[in-house]
C-alpha cells in the first residue's frame, strides 16, 4: 500500500528540480546538441539525461514500479504500478529557446491513472493532482472555464508529425471556425491541456499524441471537472493517440463541428 499524499509530494519536488535542470540547460544548447527523430521531431541529449534523472528518482518511490517513457531509456513491462512520463514536452519550443516546455510524470495504478504532475519551469507553474486529493496549480485550487459555445470560445490544439487526412480534415474544419474563435498552438500537449484544466483555454485537440502526453495532463483535467475523450467520444484518449479535452461545457460542439464533421458558413 503506498502513501499517495507523500508519494505526491515527492513527485512534485522531482519534477520540479527536473525543470530546473531543463530551464539552466536550454541556454547552454548548441545547434550540434540538436537532433531530428523525424520531421519537425525535434531531440536533444537532455530530454534522455532528464529522463534518466526522473526515473533513478521516480524508482526510488516505489520499488518495483514500470516506466512508460518518451524516450524509452528503460524497456516497459507490465505491472501493478507504472510510471508514465515526459522528461521534456515541448521539445520543438525548447530546441528554439522558446516556451513552453513542461516535465509531465503520471503514476497508473492497475490500469487507472491515479497521480498527476505537469511542471512548467519558466512560469513556475506547477499543476498537481491525485486520486480523492485536491488538483493544484501552486498550492492552490482551480476549476474549469464556464465558456458554452464555439462563438468566442479560446482553443489550444497541435498539428501532428505525421499528418494523414483524417488529421488534416480536423484542420480544415477548425479553419472553418476562425471567424467566430480564437485558437492557439502553444507546443507543449501537457502544458495545454492544463490550461484547460485551469480555466485558461476552454479546449484542446490533437491526434497522434502519445501516453506521456497526455497521461498526467487530462487527468488533472478530469479532476478539476473537465471532459476527455477520444475522437469518438470514448474513453481510449491516454493509448488511443487521439484527444479532446474541454471544459465539458464546448465539447459536443467541437466533435460535431471540428472533429467529426465540418460547418458550412458557420
Ligand atoms: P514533444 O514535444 O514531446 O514531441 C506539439 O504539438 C505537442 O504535441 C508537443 O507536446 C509534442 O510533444 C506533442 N506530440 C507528441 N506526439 C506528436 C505527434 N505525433 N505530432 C505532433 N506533436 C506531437
Ligand atoms: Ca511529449
Amino acid at each position: 500500500m503506498i502513501d499517495i499524499n507523500k508519494i505526491r509530494n515527492n513527485v512534485e519536488q522531482i519534477a520540479c528540480s527536473t525543470g530546473e535542470f531543463l530551464k539552466e540547460q536550454q541556454a547552454q544548447l548548441h545547434q550540434s546538441d540538436i537532433e531530428l527523430k523525424g520531421t519537425r521531431n525535434f531531440v536533444t541529449h537532455i530530454d534522455t539525461e532528464a529522463e534518466k534523472m526522473l526515473v533513478k528518482k521516480l524508482g526510488e518511490l516505489i520499488p518495483g514500479a514500470t516506466f512508460l517513457t518518451e524516450e524509452g531509456t528503460v524497456t516497459y513491462v507490465d505491472g501493478q504500478y507504472t510510471w508514465i512520463i515526459d522528461p521534456l514536452d515541448g521539445t520543438t519550443n525548447y530546441v528554439h529557446g522558446d516556451t513552453p516546455f513542461s516535465v509531465s510524470v503520471a503514476l497508473m495504478k492497475d490500469r487507472e491513472i491515479i497521480l498527476g504532475v505537469v511542471y512548467d519551469p519558466v512560469a513556475d507553474e506547477l499543476f498537481s493532482a491525485s486520486a480523492k486529493g485536491k488538483v493544484t496549480l501552486n498550492g492552490n485550487s482551480f476549476k474549469t472555464s464556464l465558456h458554452q459555445t464555439l462563438t468566442n470560445g479560446y482553443i489550444g490544439f497541435g498539428i501532428p508529425y505525421s499528418l494523414d487526412d483524417r488529421g488534416e480534415k480536423i484542420l480544415k474544419n477548425a479553419a472553418g471556425q476562425f471567424r467566430k474563435c480564437s485558437f492557439r498552438i502553444k507546443g507543449s500537449a501537457a502544458i495545454e491541456i492544463c490550461y484547460v484544466a485551469c480555466g485558461r483555454s476552454d479546449a484542446y485537440f490533437h491526434s497522434g499524441l502519445s501516453p506521456w502526453d497526455v497521461a498526467a495532463g487530462t487527468f488533472i483535467l478530469e479532476c478539476a471537472g473537465g471532459t476527455c475523450t477520444d475522437f469518438s467520444g470514448g474513453r481510449n484518449y491516454i493509448f488511443n493517440k487521439e484527444l479532446v479535452a474541454s471544459n465539458g461545457k464546448i465539447h459536443q460542439e467541437i466533435m460535431d463541428k471540428i472533429i467529426n464533421n465540418g460547418e458550412t458558413n458557420p
